[in-house]
């Protein structure tokens, strides 16, 4: 079995990374951004057939576990790895060669390991700031983005699912994804931040007003989605685009909202299929749940380049 076809502990996708990165160096760039609350290291990949100094090819930010049960979403992360480095096939010359890439599969390690070794069903950082408040631990990482923070779809009890935290980017997992959007962000454009569960692509804003280049943006995201149903995958609902607020009621400090501010032209939050079981999919399942998502991912790929 391969690394993206099941649920891999956080200690092995580093070294996937750190693997890819030996075996590819010509194009992979493994970066180290930061340690986590509890000192793991979070990684990202950049992917470059020309180094990432081509300042005339978009990039594309793709990130997964910011909420830790959503275990699906770190494997399309690492599958789309393979698929633009390690298995590349004819039909993604022009995905690899023409557009730069930063894939960050784990932004929230320490909610993922916990989520191995104590409550499956933990969604938030481990963080702790006894100082502040000593009852809960964690912050919920896409409410803690500085963009409407605390405004709406959070709750100020610590020991909530939905709590912001004490400030606008708290936690240093939300950090790091701000700041690899600060580095590179005349250059992104699409930015795609994989959750689970329930089969939606979602876009801004998370007020319900929608940013002014929407048509585009609902172009773009259909046409993933139009993709994806394309393959009639068994068992798969069809995709649900639309702005997030409407689709799913609004929530703030998410990473989708931050990044659209900051300046990409197109941010989204991929919810993945959950089936008939929710975060908890049997790994058997990653197999179509990779393909269909790749395929989505590079129709939205093909799209940027277009747009760039
Ligand atoms: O509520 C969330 O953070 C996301 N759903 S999840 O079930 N994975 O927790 C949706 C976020 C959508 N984007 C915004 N509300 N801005
Ligand atoms: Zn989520």
């Amino acid at each position: 079995r391969m690394i993206f076809q099941g649920y891999q502990r956080h200690d092995e996708i580093n070294e996937y990374l750190e693997t890819i990165a030996e075996r590819h160096s010509n194009v992979v760039t493994l970066v180290t951004a930061a340690q986590s609350f509890e000192g793991r290291d979070i990684k990202y990949l950049k992917i470059s057939t020309t180094n990432f100094n081509d300042e005339s090819k978009p990039i594309i930010f793709m990130s997964a576990m910011l909420h830790a049960r959503e275990w699906v979403t770190t494997p399309v992360t690492l599958y789309s790895i393979h698929r633009l480095v390690d298995n590349v096939r004819h039909e993604d010359f022009e995905l690899r060669d023409d557009v730069d890439w930063i894939i960050l599969p784990v932004i929230n390690p320490d909610g993922y390991e916990y989520s191995h070794t104590d409550n499956r069903m933990w969604r938030k950082t481990r963080s702790h700031y006894p100082a502040i408040n000593d009852t809960c631990y964690g912050v919920d990482g896409n409410r803690n983005f500085d963009v409407y923070w605390n405004t709406f779809g959070v709750s100020s009890d610590p020991c909530s699912d939905v709590y912001p935290g004490h400030e606008p980017f708290s936690e240093v997992e939300t950090r790091v994804v701000r700041d690899i959007l600060q580095e590179y962000v005349p250059r992104i454009q699409i930015f795609m931040d994989h959750h689970s569960f329930g089969n939606y692509i979602l876009f801004c804003n998370a007020d319900s007003s929608l940013p002014p280049n929407a048509a585009q943006i609902h172009h773009v995201g259909a046409a993933m989605g139009a993709r994806m149903d394309a393959l009639k995958i068994p068992k798969a609902p069809y995709y649900r685009v639309g702005n997030s607020a409407n689709m799913l009621g609004a929530a703030s400090g998410a990473s989708d909202d931050f990044a659209q501010i900051s300046g990409v032209p197109m941010s989204y939050t991929t919810e993945l299929p959950g089936y008939e079981y929710g975060f908890r999919v049997p790994p058997d399942y990653m197999d179509q749940i990779n393909e269909e998502m790749w395929h989505g991912i590079a129709e939205a790929g093909r799209l940027a380049k277009l747009y760039y």
